[in-house]
């Protein structure tokens, strides 16, 4: 009995509080006109099936664990919201309400550091988070929402211009973001409008389970995700990666940040 009672209030600390440690994390955050959207922890299957012995080392399934709550943005980064930070705009199709593009990934990542140092003295981010390019890892958790399927709307494309611009519908250029419906977990335009830069370089998976993964961060080859107004059906897949130079820039290419805990990627602290 004394066991079973030491048994239960150990159980009992654990779970408390790790569901303490959920309700601290607001749902949502909005800073600067950023939309952020929590991401509970979890494990699911990243990658595609069925593919081809040359490509499935870097595109094949892999189980994967993500350790710690983050939040994702629910929209790309908009030319409005990159010129608070940056005070420029670099995109070739102008509006404040569509993605920014024609950024590198280096770009990119100035920009988290712009936006990190910008609202230093903010109270409202929670404990250890910073804002910072999503891991692919994290990316896909989030695109798929729980599903397992090709898309997260299913295995057939026929639905997918209800929920992205891409070469089909796009008119050859950006739109607006939010325009389209979202996937499961609220997030809109994981397809299409800009493809997104990942924190990972483009390396091939280890065959083992990935836990909180970050691969390929010195490769300067990098990772990017969800397919473009200018791609086709197919280049959207969940589970698809394409990769650009890390000083690659294009009218297709932009991003959506993360806030979350280091992944051990070494970026600069400004710890002042
Ligand atoms: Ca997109």
């Amino acid at each position: 009995m004394f066991l079973f009672l030491v048994l239960s209030s150990l159980l009992c600390i654990f779970s408390c509080k790790d569901e303490t440690a959920r309700t601290e994390l607001p749902q949502r955050i909005e800073i600067l006109g950023i939309e952020l959207r929590k991401v509970e922890p979890g494990t699911f299957a990243m990658g595609m099936s069925e593919l081809d012995e040359r490509v499935e080392p870097y595109e094949g399934v892999r189980s994967v664990d993500i350790t710690q709550a983050y939040y994702l943005g629910v929209h790309e980064i908009t030319q409005s919201i990159w010129e608070k930070v940056m005070g420029s705009n670099p995109s070739n199709f102008k509006g404040k309400e569509l993605p920014v593009e024609n950024v590198t990934w280096k770009e990119s990542m100035a920009f988290c550091e712009a936006l990190n140092k910008k609202i230093k003295s903010s109270q409202t981010l929670p404990k250890g988070m910073r804002f910072r390019l999503p891991s692919e890892a994290e990316w896909e958790f989030a695109a798929r929402a729980g599903t397992k399927s090709v898309y997260f709307f299913g295995d057939k494309s026929s639905s997918i211009s209800d929920y992205a611009w891409i070469s089909d519908n796009s008119i050859d250029g950006t739109h607006p973001v939010k325009k389209k419906k979202t996937n499961p977990w609220g997030f809109f335009d994981i397809y299409g409008n800009v493809r997104e830069w990942c924190l990972d370089g483009y390396e091939v998976r280890p065959r083992k389970k990935l836990i909180d993964p970050l691969l390929g961060w010195k490769n300067m080859d990098k990772v990017n995700r969800g397919g473009s107004w200018d791609s086709c059906e197919d280049c959207c897949k969940t589970g698809r990666r394409s990769n650009f130079g890390e000083d690659y820039k294009s009218n297709d290419v932009g991003f959506r940040v993360a806030l979350g805990m280091d992944l051990g990627e070494n970026l600069t602290h400004d710890e002042d």
